[in-house]
């Protein structure tokens, strides 16, 4: 933790300082998040480790989605983490022997050769094999990549479409916070409160080996992420009831990314001479779903809905600015997130210069703590894209400026204090320095 990134030598350029961080956390098959934290296969950090890495390798990207896919569940759902039977057990929790995937997973068709978490990650893949197959599409075509693809890629949304709509309102729920990927946001308080927490004792948290306690989530957070996951995978990872743990939430984020990923899943179908015109429409529906059930014009953004308690969760989270990434959002409410970003509660531009993971004003704000403060590079990178998908050209350029500065000073930190620039949590970490690769180009 923080000594373990050694700065390089002076006089490289940071373009080359972020390969570097990549060439140290690859694998031969796939790249880690951190070498210290998470010395496994991530679902949506690898989505965005492919992004960059499409500039230094093509072919290391189109193998890093490859390697993820080849690990996905007969039902479709892709596992958020990938564990690489050569780490030993204790270098991660909750470790293979807790998800026990090839036996509670079985009739949900987990794969018998790999052993992986059994819940998900934000559906960013179809949008990173798109972007990967651009960088070199000779090379993508000869080795059929997104015709590997497609079929997997297609399942996966499928499941998310089919079984993950617990809401019945045509958008997908998440039914753990390590699903939507901003574990302890305070947008989970209030749903988790209800989860009884497993015992302290029950479980030994091997994150507190390597990050400091104050930038990390609590024991109690822990307890109740233990219990919803033991919860789940004893019901054998179905879907069924819908949450079977008790925890159900519509986020912004994870369904704007699914958007996203169907018009590029549209795209793909389109390169494979097949026609995309119902994965645009479909994408359309999901949109005006989004807008209809997530969309709060007093707040100016887009909130979480709490499937088990009371409806819309009125905390102001990164989440609910992501959506600014589709280029399809009704001009108003685009302009309105421009607004909210740039205004008190996530400061862009002003005592900010990469937004916030949370509302600067609430209560819970904490300037160090994971999820509930800092600056994330991947949600900043998001951003970025969104303000140049409405046409905010300037302030896009500001942003990108900003974090390929913080990129680099931070020693591609995980996150960051949002008014200091202060790194935080693990540094070397791998999608700070692929987004940042990609931000170069
Ligand atoms: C965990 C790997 C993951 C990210 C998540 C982030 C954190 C903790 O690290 O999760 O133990 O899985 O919150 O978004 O994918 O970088």
């Amino acid at each position: 933790f923080g000594t373990a990134y050694d700065p390089p030598p002076s006089g490289t350029s940071p373009h080359v300082r972020a390969a570097r961080v990549l060439d140290a956390n690859w694998t031969g098959a796939s790249t880690v998040p951190s070498l210290s934290l998470y010395p496994h296969q991530w679902s949506w950090d690898s989505a965005f480790i492919a992004i960059g890495l499409r500039h230094l390798s093509p072919l290391r990207a189109q193998t890093e989605l490859e390697t993820l896919l080849a690990a996905q569940w007969a039902d479709g759902r892709v596992p958020h983490i990938v564990f690489n039977p050569s780490v030993p057990l204790d270098a991660y929790f909750p470790s293979p022997d807790f998800w026990r995937s090839a036996t509670a997973g079985r009739a949900a068709g987990a794969p018998r050769t790999v052993q992986t978490s059994g819940i998900v990650q934000p559906p960013v893949h179809a949008l990173a094999a798109w972007l990967v197959h651009r960088a070199d599409p000779g090379l993508s075509r000869s080795r059929g990549f997104l015709a590997r693809m497609y079929p997997r890629l297609a399942a996966w949304h499928r499941y998310l479409l089919h079984r993950r709509d617990l809401g019945g309102g045509g958008l997908v729920s998440v039914v753990h916070p390590w699903e939507q990927g901003m574990d302890n946001s305070p947008c989970w308080d209030a749903p988790l409160a209800r989860i009884a927490p497993a015992p302290a004792g029950s479980f030994r948290r091997a994150d507190l080996d390597h990050g400091a306690p104050e930038d990390r989530p609590t024991d109690l957070d822990y307890g109740r992420y233990v219990r919803l996951a033991a919860a789940y995978r004893d019901a054998g990872y179905a879907d069924g009831t819908g949450g079977a743990g008790g925890f159900a939430v519509e986020d912004p984020a994870f369904n704007a990314l699914l958007i996203a990923s169907e018009h590029a899943l549209a795209r793909i179908a389109e390169e494979l001479g097949a026609a995309g015109t119902a994965r645009h429409a479909r994408a359309g529906r999901l949109t005006t779903a989004l807008v209809r059930r997530l969309w709060d014009p007093e707040a100016g953004m887009f909130l979480c809905r709490d499937l088990r308690g009371a409806g819309l969760i009125r905390e102001r989270a990164v989440t609910g600015l992501v959506p600014l990434l589709l280029p399809d959002l009704p001009r108003d409410v685009a302009a309105a997130l421009v607004h909210t970003l740039e205004g008190p509660h996530f400061s862009l531009g002003d005592r900010t210069r990469l937004a916030p993971s949370y509302d600067l004003l609430g209560e819970a704000f904490d300037p160090h703590r994971y999820w509930r403060g800092p600056a994330w590079f991947n949600t900043n990178w998001l951003l970025e894209r969104g303000l140049r998908a409405q046409g905010e050209r300037e302030r896009a350029d500001a942003l990108r400026e900003a974090f390929l500065d913080l990129a680099d000073a931070t020693g591609f930190a995980e996150y960051a204090d949002p008014y200091t620039g202060e790194a935080c949590g693990a540094t070397g970490f791998g999608w700070t320095a692929a987004l940042a690769l990609d931000l170069h180009h």
